[in-house]
C-alpha cells in the first residue's frame, strides 16, 4: 500500500480476522478516508442517482443502489446483469474514484488477491429495516477474481453460509470502515444482510452505505 493513501491521516490500525478459506475482514481497513469516501459517493448520486430496481421476479428492493466504474449492476423484470451506461440516465456510469479503486486494490492484495483491477463498483444504501436476503454473487462469469466491500454507516449484521443456501450461516457485525476480501472458495458462499437496526450515525444520514467493487472480464 502506499503512503500517500494516508497523507494527512493516522495509519488505521487494521485488525484482521480470517472469517472462512478466501474470506477476510479487514477492520477499519478504510476508517480514516470514511468521510472522503461518503463524499465521492454523493458525488456519484449527483450523476448517477440511488434507485430502488426490481428483481426479474417483479419486487421492488428495499435496498437503493446505484454504481459507478465502467459497468454498473442492474436488475429489472428482463433479469440481473451488468451494464455500460445507466438505464436512469441513459449515459454512462460515473468513473470509480482513484482513491477508492486504489483501496479496493490495496484490500484484495491484503486478502492474497494481487490482479485485481476493479471496473464496476456497487453502491448499496440500506435505510432503516432494509435488508438483502441471502443470495450468491454469480452474474460475474470470472470467479477467479475477489469481491470487495467497504461499509459505512449503521452496522449490520452479515451473514455468510457455504455454497448451498440450505448450509448453515455465520453472523458477523460488519461497521463503519471495515472491509471484507471474498475470493477463493468463498467467493460463490450464500450471504445476505439482516434488517438494518434503528439507530443513529452521524457521517449518513442515518443509513448504511456498502461499497462492493467487482471485476467483470
Ligand atoms: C460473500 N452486498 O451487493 S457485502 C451485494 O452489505 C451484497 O450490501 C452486501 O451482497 C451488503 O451483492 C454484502 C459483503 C459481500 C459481498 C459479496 C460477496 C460478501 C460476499 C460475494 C461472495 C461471498
Ligand atoms: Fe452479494
Amino acid at each position: 500500500m502506499t503512503f500517500d493513501l494516508f497523507e494527512h491521516l493516522e495509519p488505521p490500525e487494521v485488525v484482521r480476522e480470517n472469517l472462512a478459506p478466501g474470506a477476510v475482514i479487514l477492520r477499519h481497513f478504510v476508517l480514516p478516508q470514511a468521510r472522503t469516501i461518503l463524499a465521492q459517493v454523493a458525488a456519484v448520486v449527483k450523476c448517477s442517482p440511488f434507485r430502488h430496481m426490481t428483481t426479474p421476479g417483479g419486487y421492488g428492493m428495499s435496498v437503493a443502489m446505484t454504481n459507478c466504474g465502467d459497468y454498473g449492476w442492474v436488475t429489472d423484470r428482463q433479469g440481473y446483469r451488468y451494464s455500460d451506461e445507466d438505464p436512469l440516465t441513459g449515459k454512462p456510469w460515473p468513473p470509480i474514484a482513484s482513491l477508492l479503486y486504489q483501496l479496493a486494490v490495496a484490500a484484495a492484495e491484503q486478502g492474497g488477491f494481487s490482479d485485481f483491477q476493479p471496473n464496476v463498483c456497487l453502491i448499496n444504501r440500506y435505510a432503516i429495516g432494509a435488508k438483502m436476503s441471502l443470495h450468491q454473487d454469480k452474474d460475474e462469469k470470472n470467479f477467479t477474481y475477489p469481491i470487495v466491500s467497504m461499509s459505512f454507516g449503521l452496522p449490520a449484521v452479515f451473514q455468510f453460509g457455504g455454497l448451498s443456501r440450505s448450509d448453515t450461516v455465520q453472523k458477523c457485525l460488519l461497521t463503519q470502515g471495515d472491509v471484507v476480501v471474498w475470493g477463493g472458495a468463498s467467493r460463490l458462499a450464500y450471504h445476505g444482510i439482516l434488517p438494518v437496526k434503528a439507530g443513529h450515525h452521524p457521517d449518513t444520514e442515518d443509513c448504511r452505505i456498502n461499497l462492493t467493487f467487482r471485476q467483470i472480464d
